[in-house]
């Protein structure tokens, strides 16, 4: 039965709500699941997380009714708030996949963002809204950063000049979001903005604690932040818990007291302390990923599903993503293996070894089969969805035609002198090379239908020499999608270095992290007062 506390949420099915329907909660409310379109029609207060796809959002909200009940529901002003892909479907008309028919409550089109203008796609991270209308929901997020993450927005004009509450830029102005009346909707993610977006996810739910309506503060000029991620990779120890451990070039047994498996603390913890140190983002690596349990009895299960009931940053599952048979017998294929991720709170998958072989057999034949696990999770959770986890190991030579392989002139020659290098990638967490280099992998991937690439270096990984600056600027210059910068962080000023001298879009660290030598928020207000964007 509806009460007072009770929120109702439209989930078709499509990908992680478990976030949103978590930070409902952690509000106090309860969540009532619609199932018919009636319970549409009955809602107090409805919520509508869109995920996945235009087209076939539209196709399943078509075919079972919901697509009716939710337009009668927004005419007659009922409390609501679009999220995601629940604002863009508003509209007439979406591009992707399409043209697609909107549910056309609002005027405007919702297209792709235009990568010739220089930006990367998709928009992935912390933008600043500009305030353009007065709303009591929009208070306490002005000047504020919010987590974006979308290849398609909608363009405000004069069309839809009275729907939009506040703008977004990005290549172009476009709308971060709508309000009239009791509609509300927005491109970003509340669930994942942190602090900031549980007040507006606070401030639909419970107008009354709103802060009343004052002339808001017309945020400051934003670009993309630079993300800072917190990187935890697990293992089960020699007593088979789950232990987050930390490798020296991916050797993560201690040299003495009996080559233990290194162990920095529970995973679960730890994410909720990197939370609340202003990590923006997440990533758990189960470098055993190589295994072959039961899906079901995967503990990064566990781990995903209490981490997100505590922490409203995005978060990223990485090993063991990929087509494999248990034990017992069990087919799994990599779809449904990312499902269950997605379905336990993980926002993003990262996939290392299979990636490899998927690049490798593309560029063999130039024919996309569409069966790799990077297309098939594309195309079902869209490419934002998808990270690809490079393992690459740098390799001397003495001129770049030795190798096939994209090779530069490095700055630092080899032992014997040797002028060049070129980066191998390795599968099995880097037990082996294989003959494919990370320029020719991320290039691969990209085309395959990744969104981002995780890039770490297998020779700085612990070292905490700085980053591999060559390698990340050479990979950065060869694909538009984002890129995460990995290994070898040891000070603030490697984090400065590195995105000054790349266009790498985020830092990941672990063991500065983990010894607690640097904490998350002096690498931020050192970027700060770098003159790099951060969100603090
Ligand atoms: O191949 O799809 O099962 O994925 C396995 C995943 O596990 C890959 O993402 C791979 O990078 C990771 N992995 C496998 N073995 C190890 C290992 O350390 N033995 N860890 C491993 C990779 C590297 C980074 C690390 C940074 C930053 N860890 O994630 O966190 O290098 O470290 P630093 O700041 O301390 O230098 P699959």
């Amino acid at each position: 039965s509806i009460t007072e506390s009770t929120v109702t949420l439209l989930d078709y099915g499509a990908g992680n709500v478990r976030s949103v329907r978590n930070a409902i909660r952690h509000l106090g409310f309860d969540v009532k699941n619609v199932r018919k379109p009636e319970d549409i029609l009955n809602a107090t207060r409805l919520v509508f997380p869109g995920v996945g796809a235009f087209a076939s959002a539209m196709e399943v909200l078509n075919h079972n009714g919901m697509a009716e009940a939710l337009c009668k529901y927004i005419e007659m002003d009922r409390p609501f708030l679009g999220i995601c892909l629940g604002l863009q479907l508003l509209f007439e008309s979406g591009e992707e996949n399409g043209p697609v028919k909107g549910l056309g409550m609002i005027p405007g089109i919702v297209g792709r963002f235009d990568s010739s203008n220089g930006i990367r796609v998709p928009h992935i991270g912390w933008n600043a809204v500009q305030i353009v209308k007065d709303e009591e929901i929009l208070s306490g997020i002005a000047e504020q950063h919010v987590y974006f993450v979308h290849s398609y927005r909608v363009v405000p004009s004069d069309v839809n000049k009275d729907w939009v509450s506040s703008t977004c830029n990005y290549g172009d102005s476009f709308v971060a979001s709508i309000s009239k009346g009791n509609i509300h909707a927005v491109q970003f993610h509340p669930e994942k903005s942190g602090e900031f977006g549980l007040s507006l996810l606070r401030n639909f739910l419970d107008p009354s604690t709103a802060p009343k309506k004052k002339k808001l503060a017309n945020g400051k000029a934003s670009t993309l932040a630079k993300r800072v991620i917190a990187c935890l990779d697990v293992r089960a120890n020699d007593k088979g818990e789950l232990v987050v451990t930390k490798g020296d070039q991916y050797d993560v047994r201690e040299h003495t007291d009996g080559h233990k498996v290194r162990n920095l603390g529970k995973p679960v913890d730890l994410a909720g302390q990197y939370y609340n140190d202003g990590a923006d983002e997440v990533s758990f690596l189960n470098i055993t990923g190589f295994r072959d349990c039961p899906l079901g009895d995967l503990p990064m299960i566990q781990v995903l599903r209490y981490s997100s009931e505590k922490v409203f940053v995005p978060l990223t599952v990485g090993g063991g993503i990929r087509d494999y048979t248990d034990e017992n017998g069990r087919y799994y294929s990599s779809l449904e293996v990312a499902a269950e991720y997605f379905r336990s709170g993980a926002d993003k998958v990262s996939i290392g070894s299979d990636a490899v072989y998927a690049a490798e057999a593309y560029l063999k034949t130039g024919v996309k089969t569409g069966k790799s696990s990077i297309e098939q999770i594309s195309r079902v959770y869209g490419n934002q969805a998808v990270v690809v986890s490079v393992d690459p190991r740098r390799v001397y030579i003495n001129s770049p035609d030795e190798v096939e392989f994209k090779a530069l002139k490095t700055v630092t020659p080899g032992p014997h002198g040797e002028q060049y290098a070129w980066y191998q990638c390795t599968v099995n967490g880097g037990r082996e090379g294989r003959p494919i280099g990370a320029y020719e992998l991320s290039k691969a991937v990209e085309d395959l239908g990744a969104g981002e690439i995780l890039l770490n270096c297998i020779d700085c990984d612990g070292q905490g020499q700085g980053f591999d600056i060559e390698l990340i600027k050479l990979i950065a210059d060869a694909v538009s999608i984002p890129v995460i910068a990995s290994s070898g962080a040891g000070t603030v000023e490697h984090f400065s270095d590195m995105f000054q001298k790349t266009s790498a879009s985020a830092a990941l660290a672990a063991g500065i992290f983990h010894r607690k030598e640097v904490p998350i928020l002096s690498v931020k207000t050192h970027l700060q007062h770098e003159g790099i964007e951060v969100r603090i």
